[in-house]
């Protein structure tokens, strides 16, 4: 069975989302960041970086929300949690997986620390920026492809549910009614 090396008070919290729209059978292994497990020798061979979550499957092991999230959808297509491989909305949703780590997470994560910096070279700008393109990519909804609810929108949306968790508010009412409907899923993040 597949084990999530979990923290209940992190980001673990965003896999577990995953796998539960999945509906899949999986294992929970505690793996607590108060007790320093994140950084034993035998969890850093599984995550070299020392961060939760990870996912075991059998002599596979991922590392990194977004890369657990394709993982999964890709492992289960029948939960229908990604555009299919070869239909054309496929390289929208990569990008969009990649953008939610690689640029909305980090923007996020200024917003809520307060450095605020404009110097767009590290890869990533402000927030509100991010929050722009969010829109764009929203278009009509109800989610990032339509009708069909995807990890793209366990990854878009779990950051800003934390955002909110912390907090912050997007001020944007377009995507405050999408965080409220992901949150009303039955199967929704959870936090603590
Ligand atoms: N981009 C990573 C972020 C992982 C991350 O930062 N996890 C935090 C918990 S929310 C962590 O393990 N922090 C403990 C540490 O770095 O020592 C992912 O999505 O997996």
């Amino acid at each position: 069975m597949m084990k999530l090396y979990f923290d209940p008070q992190s980001r673990s919290q965003v896999a577990k989302w995953m796998l539960d729209e999945a509906g899949v059978d999986y294992e929970i292994v505690p793996t607590l960041i108060r007790e320093k497990a994140h950084k034993k020798p035998d969890y850093l061979k599984i995550n070299p970086a020392g961060k939760l979550p990870a996912l075991v499957d059998g002599r596979t092991r991922v590392f990194e929300n977004a890369a657990i999230c394709m993982y999964v959808a890709e492992k289960f297509p029948q939960a229908r949690l990604a555009p299919s491989v070869g239909s054309p909305d496929r390289g929208r949703y990569l990008s969009l997986m990649v953008y939610s780590t690689a640029q909305l997470e980090p923007s996020m994560g200024d917003s809520l620390l307060g450095l605020h910096s404009n110097n767009s070279a590290r890869g990533w700008t402000h927030f509100e920026q991010a929050k722009d393109a969010v829109e764009r990519e929203l278009g009509y909804g109800p989610y990032l492809f339509g009708a069909q609810f995807t990890a793209a929108d366990v990854m878009i949306g779990s950051m800003f549910i934390w955002h909110r968790a912390f907090g912050g508010r997007s001020n944007r009412p377009k995507i405050d009614a999408y965080i409220d409907r992901l949150q009303a899923r039955p199967k929704g993040m959870k936090f603590g």
